[in-house]
């Protein structure tokens, strides 16, 4: 069991809060959904009242998670202390500062909880407990053991959730021992994994249409630099068009890195007034997408992260760019194993 010093002060805090939000960022996933489900489950049994934030709309895959529909938009009026699930990143915060909540969640006790491996942007946390771990809830089942939380068979069974999806069913990179483990002692509390990965699946459905515009967007694929890299770029027709059924990008992704000889692939979203995103995800031994991303001024894991450009810069020059910076990536990676050889 790892044991966090940030324990006491967590338990400090909360012991004094009546009335506390849960904050995730505003790129949700089911890590940081089924987290603030298990805080929320948790802390209602020691009898707070908690509110679960979330400053964009929990997109339609999300639904399965029991609960997913107590999310709000807006902050409370009134509480005493917020918990930041599955972000150390205070850009991911935009829509709290929308309003100027961001000051006013600063003005009480702020708890931090993440696993990712980027450094803390949120100057204003009051408990930082931002640990190396699969998930969020890998952590928050950490500090329950810890704290002797509390956990009924609906929390475990979230927590499984959360971990299950950031670890890709155990197989990502960043799964260890202790994930592992983790999960075999929530099987022992009764967990059935066989039903949550049917829950899971059911979201896997698409809309009939959804089939048609992958095959047109698979059809548009790039690749450059000997396939290296693999570009599909999002208009923003079909950013309006499709977005509500399915993030496009998500629709493509995974086989564009399925071609041999790709290592990276990117989706470009292309919106009005000049905004430009891309997600990134590379394959196993090719973790160049944090560092083509923080190239950028975005974020995220060796294998999946993202970007964003609102300085005007054209979308044919945001994307040469791309392409010319994960080549040296690449080719600077591959440079630093021949070395090792040596
Ligand atoms: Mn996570």
């Amino acid at each position: 069991m790892t044991r966090y010093p940030e324990a006491k002060k967590i338990k400090e805090i909360l012991d004094e809060a009546k009335h506390i939000v849960v904050v995730q960022a505003d790129n949700p996933d089911v890590d940081s959904l089924a987290s603030s489900l298990a805080i929320e489950a948790i802390l209602e049994n020691q009898d707070k009242q908690v509110t679960l934030y979330c400053g964009v709309d929990l997109p339609g895959y999300l639904h399965y998670l029991p609960g997913w529909g107590r999310v709000v938009k807006d902050l409370p009026k009134k509480f005493d202390a917020s918990i930041i699930v599955d972000t150390s990143s205070d850009s991911l915060l935009e829509q709290l500062d929308k309003f100027g909540a961001k000051s006013w969640l600063a003005a009480k006790p702020v708890i931090v909880v993440d696993h990712h491996a980027t450094d803390t942007t949120i100057g204003f946390a009051t408990v930082l407990c931002h640990y190396p771990a699969v998930a969020t809830a890998e952590i928050i089942y950490e500090l329950a053991s810890q704290l002797n939380w509390q956990l009924n068979q609906e929390t475990n069974e979230l927590l499984a959730m959360g971990i299950l999806s950031d670890s890709l069913g155990l197989m990502s990179q960043s799964t260890n021992a202790r994930s592992i483990h983790i999960i075999a002692e929530l099987v022992e509390t009764g967990v059935d994994l066989a039903e949550l990965e049917s829950l899971r699946r059911e979201t896997l459905r698409r809309d009939a249409e959804l089939i048609h515009y992958k095959g047109r967007l698979l059809q548009r694929v790039e690749f450059y630099s000997d396939n290296r890299v693999a570009i599909v770029s999002i208009p923003w027709e079909e950013i309006e068009q499709y977005s509500p059924l399915y993030n496009p990008s998500m629709l493509v992704i995974d086989d564009m890195r399925l071609a041999k000889g790709t290592d990276v692939a990117i989706a470009f979203k292309i919106y009005k007034e000049g905004k430009v995103t891309a997600k990134i995800r590379c394959n196993y031994g090719y973790g160049i997408a944090d560092k083509l991303s923080e190239h950028f001024g975005g974020g995220g894991h060796p294998l999946a992260s993202g970007f964003k450009i609102t300085d005007g810069r054209s979308y044919e020059e945001i994307k040469s760019e791309t392409i010319k910076t994960a080549a040296q990536l690449l080719d600077k990676l591959e440079q630093e194993r021949a070395d090792e050889i040596l």
